[in-house]
């Protein structure tokens, strides 16, 4: 099961987005940094609309939802590399993890403190990065220095791992993240072997107050937290090849004790036609998870189990067998009510 670790600033709402996500209040969150020591963990499904279409259409009988298994970490501080505010246990944590979820805040409060006393995402964004790369840095140094030997005695293995470390040590010195390195798909296989936090994927939630996500959702552009948000998309966008979404974690873990529908009532209210969270938990996987069809499915027409996890793009044969000549029209095919 993929598992996807909650990170950021101490205090910027990451237990409050845990528990929005898992629809708990499992985990503390309080108005005081480190409130969080011991990770919170917590399993949650992948609502996809499709899934009971896709059922309907192949007939299956039981459908399985892909699950991603929530991890809700500790605040990192500037440091943490060095073992700031207990950071080598904390970036353990991270290590453990598929992906990351980083939460960056861009909420006004002044009853919330924030550990550098303004609001300002991307330098939250630049303090966690340069922690994980310093962090990343320190490993394939040491991973080098052990390596020399293998590499002077003409360990083949050795000297392409070298290789590969003489090539990711300069970008990680330049402050950008292993995942954004030009490396061949093999040179990243081996590169997977050496554990780095920067290689993760990642995604940005922008928490933001429940009375700018109107504002935010139609693209107002006079709206302070609107150019937060714009900002961290930017941000993400050119230093790690990712995306971010937008989330007001308070009021989303307040809804779960709400049914789905009406707390989406709730939300559409605030003028969003879709919950962060939602938005959230689909966002790690890669979309074609979402619209493969199994090949049980397609070839026994039987006794079959629709699963997101098992799903897979179809190949334009089979696609069409479905009915559905090309991934567009899947999609839509899947969508359609
Ligand atoms: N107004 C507002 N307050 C929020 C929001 N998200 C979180 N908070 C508040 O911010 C405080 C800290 O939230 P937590 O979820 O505990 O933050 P955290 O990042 O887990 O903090 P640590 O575990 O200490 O690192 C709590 O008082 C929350 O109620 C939000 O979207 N809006
Ligand atoms: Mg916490």
């Amino acid at each position: 099961m993929l598992s996807a670790g909650i990170v950021g600033l101490p205090n910027v709402g990451k237990s409050t987005l845990f528990n929005a996500v898992t629809r708990t209040h499992k985990a503390p969150a309080e108005n005081y940094p480190f409130c969080t020591i011991d990770p919170n963990v917590g399993v949650v499904t992948v609502p996809d609309p499709r899934l009971a279409k896709l059922a309907e259409m192949s007939h299956s009988q039981k459908i399985v939802p892909t699950a991603i298994e929530f991890v809700d970490i500790a605040g990192l501080v500037k440091g943490a590399s060095a073992g700031e505010g207990l950071g080598n246990q904390f970036l353990h944590h991270i290590r453990e993890v598929d992906a990351i979820v980083e939460v960056v805040r861009c909420f006004e409060n002044s009853d919330i403190h924030h550990v550098s006393a303004t609001i300002d995402p991307v330098r939250d964004i630049e303090v966690i990065n340069t922690e994980l790369v310093l962090a990343d840095l320190t490993s394939l140094q040491k991973r080098r220095d052990r390596l020399q030997k293998e590499v002077r005695a003409g360990d083949k293995t050795a000297k392409i791992e070298n290789a590969i470390i003489e090539k990711l040590l300069p970008h990680l010195d330049a402050g950008k993240p292993a995942v954004t390195a030009k490396l061949t798909p093999e040179e990243k296989k081996v590169a997977n072997g050496f554990f780095l936090l920067t290689s993760k994927p990642t995604i940005f939630a922008c928490n933001v107050a429940e009375s700018d996500l109107g504002a935010i959702s139609s693209g107002k552009i006079d709206n302070p937290a609107a150019n937060r948000v714009k900002a961290v998309e930017d941000y993400a966008r050119h230093h790690f090849a990712t995306e971010a979404v937008v989330i007001s974690a308070q009021i989303e873990s307040e809804l779960v004790d709400l049914g789905e529908n009406e707390a989406m009532d709730y939300l559409r209210g605030l003028g969003v036609e879709d919950s962060g969270v939602h938005a959230l938990i689909r966002a790690p996987a890669p979309p074609e998870l979402f619209i493969r069809i199994s090949n049980a499915a397609l070839s026994q027409r039987k006794r079959f189990i629709t699963t997101t996890s098992s799903l897979s793009v179809p190949s334009p044969k089979r696609a069409k067998r479905a009915n559905c000549v090309s991934k567009e029209k899947l999609t839509k095919c899947a969508t359609a009510t």
